[in-house]
């Protein structure tokens, strides 16, 4: 019943907008586990992928375990974050059959049996429906798994559900929130009442955080996989475009969109790339990959504890002075993790100007804008068009505007759809020589002499970093990767801000944050082994906490089983209530 104390609270402490409830529940602890009857069972909140395949391998649990005390952990806390918006109503059935594959002897590898959620943009053959949150695609299918979903199921991950995003992946409009679909509601952040839960990629933050699930898959254009994962106490990937393939998934730009993990660990994360990346014949960039099909780098055994050690780091310092300094109480932690990196055998090389960065800036990134807003219309209508069923007709952009016009529930005029007018008129008048001027300024500025590829050859290095927060602008335009790992959380004394609209809070005590490393592109492997060593140095994750934690764990489960426990709901605004 704490939970439930805990839900029903948040309300009035909301109103007093103080933080004292950060503190004022001593039983918020770290949960480490359970022991049922002398066993003991991880604890969801923090399992990692193989504290589970080790259950499963000893028969601690079942995959149909796994299903059914993460449905219930959903359930417990989606009608006050509304992180999940789609459950997959096969999951049970495919688990019963991983189950009984493992009990004969064949398992498919380390995913084996491990439920995963796909941010809702991401497509799958299947009883769920691919919306990027909007009812323009509210039973519309595909005629079959999107390349990643299906490399998912094929090593043996159980698709357990679909989490909640920005509609359109942030692409509609400025004038709607993180996180905000018409499909999903709002969804909210776990570290404080009314966090932002950062977008677009914001269920996956959220869900994973709270162990809805292993881990996710996000997509990224600018900032979607890396803005949640910073602000929801994750490690996210976002891999070089073109390393994991884009077939089935809804699209923004084929030039910077790329589908990657969000999970709780650097090892978790890499298990999951190994397990999606590799050439797809439906997406040409993959054919960029520089590797071999069949040789994928290892990202797991790029998890070396002293992969610092000798390697060159650099720190361009002026893209976060040219920013705004509301993140500012970021910094101590981030001058912090510099001294962990150089005591892990790292040499700064700090002070960097990347002065292409300020040159964009100055043009107001409109080579950017100009990129995506020309390639939208057009990427959008490929993907519309390989729909086998579309109740709406949707066919173009055009069509999701009237459609979005039309149907109260997208809430227009209250959220806007000026972005769309806006490509619409861009990629009305912009001719494809002028798009690729564009394309090649953008190129020249982030990954020239002056930017992002330029600095790092100059300086010979392997990487470089930066609070997350202040590092996805030239990876997005460069289609270069970043791994984010979790870093701190903003401390008591911090100046509370809310975003734009007012509803939410982007910096308040105990929100966490992240630590960027930026590298070439496909240079994957070697950001994951710094990002590991860092992260084994440090374990920041354990330290920050969720005010707010589903309480069904496995071994609830396991014991629980046909003596009817009805643990589904602790909610206030739930099922609970029905029950009793
Ligand atoms: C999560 O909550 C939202 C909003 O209340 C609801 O629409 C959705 O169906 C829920 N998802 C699940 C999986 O229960
Ligand atoms: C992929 O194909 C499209 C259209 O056929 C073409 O315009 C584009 O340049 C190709 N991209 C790559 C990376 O090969
Ligand atoms: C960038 O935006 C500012 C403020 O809107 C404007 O004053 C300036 O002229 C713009 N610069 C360019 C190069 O368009
Ligand atoms: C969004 O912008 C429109 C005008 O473009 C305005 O009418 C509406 O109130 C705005 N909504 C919010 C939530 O700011
Ligand atoms: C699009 O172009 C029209 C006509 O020039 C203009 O009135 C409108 O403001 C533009 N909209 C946006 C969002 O740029
Ligand atoms: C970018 O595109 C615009 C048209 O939208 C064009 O006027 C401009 O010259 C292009 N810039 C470059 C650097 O090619
Ligand atoms: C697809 C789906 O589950 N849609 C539901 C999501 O949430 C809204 C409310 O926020 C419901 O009305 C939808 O039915």
């Amino acid at each position: 019943m704490r939970l439930l104390q805990v839900l029903c609270l948040l309300p009035l402490a909301t109103a007093f907008g103080s933080s004292w409830y950060h503190n004022a529940f001593p039983w918020q602890k770290p949960l480490s586990g359970s022991t049922v009857n002398g066993v003991h069972f991880p604890s969801l909140l923090d399992a990692d992928l193989e504290d589970l395949a080790a259950g499963l391998e000893k028969g601690l649990f079942t995959s149909v375990d796994l299903v059914t005390a993460y449905t219930r952990r959903i359930l417990e806390v989606n009608s006050t974050l509304k992180a999940v918006t789609q459950l997959n109503p096969d999951a049970l059935t495919i688990a019963a059959e991983l189950d009984a594959a493992r009990s004969s002897g064949a398992v498919k590898g380390p995913l084996h049996g491990i439920p995963i959620l796909l941010k809702d943009n991401i497509a799958t053959a299947d009883k769920m429906d691919n919306t990027a949150g909007s009812y323009a695609l509210v039973g519309a299918k595909v005629p079959e798994d999107s390349t990643v979903a299906a490399k998912l199921r094929k090593a043996g991950a159980i698709i357990l559900g679909k989490t909640n995003l920005s509609e359109w992946a942030n692409s509609r409009s400025k004038n709607y929130t993180s996180g905000w679909s018409a499909t999903g509601g709002q969804t909210e952040g776990a570290y404080y009442p009314q966090q932002d839960p950062s977008g677009s990629s914001s269920g996956s933050g959220v869900a994973i955080a709270l162990g809805l699930a292993l881990a996710s898959l996000g997509t990224e254009t600018h900032g979607s996989i890396l803005a949640p994962s910073d602000a929801n106490n994750l490690v996210g990937i976002k891999p070089s475009v073109g390393l994991t393939s884009r077939y089935l998934v809804v699209p923004i730009s084929e030039h910077q969109d790329t589908v990657g993990p969000m999970a709780r660990t650097v090892k978790d994360a890499a298990y999951l790339l190994s397990a999606i990346v590799g050439r797809d014949p439906n997406d040409n960039y993959t054919s960029a990959i520089p590797f071999p099909t069949d040789q994928p780098p290892n990202y797991v055994s790029a998890c070396d504890y002293f992969a610092l050690g000798g390697a060159r780091i650099g720190v361009p310092r002026n893209l976060i002075e040219l920013d705004d300094q509301s993140f500012a109480p970021i910094l101590p932690a981030f001058e912090k993790a510099l001294s962990t990196l150089r005591s892990a055998g790292a040499t700064i090389i700090d002070d960097l100007v990347l002065s292409g960065y300020e040159t964009l800036k100055k043009e107001n990134f409109s080579f950017e804008s100009i990129v995506m807003n020309t390639d939208f219309p057009r990427n959008l209508a490929s993907y519309f068009s390989q729909l086998t069923i579309n109740p709406h007709n949707i066919l173009s952009l055009k069509d999701v505007e009237r459609f979005t016009h039309s149907d109260p529930r997208e809430e227009w005029p209250l959220k806007d759809t000026l972005a769309w007018d806006r490509a619409f008129n861009v990629s009305s008048t912009t001719s494809d020589a002028e798009a690729w001027g564009n394309y090649t300024a953008l190129q020249r500025y982030a990954g020239g002499a002056e930017g992002l590829f330029g600095t790092l050859r100059r300086h010979s290095l392997d990487a470089m970093v930066l609070p997350t927060l202040w590092s996805t602008t030239l990876p997005a335009v460069l289609g270069s990767p970043v791994v984010s790992v979790p870093m701190g959380k903003y401390p008591e004394d911090a100046r509370k801000l809310k975003n734009g609209y007012g509803n939410q809070w982007l910096v308040a005590p105990g929100v966490p944050f992240g630590l960027a490393f930026m590298g070439e592109r496909f240079s994957e492997k070697r950001l994951i082994g710094l990002a590991y060593a860092y992260e084994q140095r440090t374990k920041v994750r354990g330290q920050v906490r969720p005010y707010l934690v589903p309480r069904t764990e496995v071994g609830d489960v396991v014991v629980g089983k046909g003596k009817g426990r009805g643990t589904e709901a602790k909610d206030c605004t739930g099922i609970a209530e029905r029950k009793g």
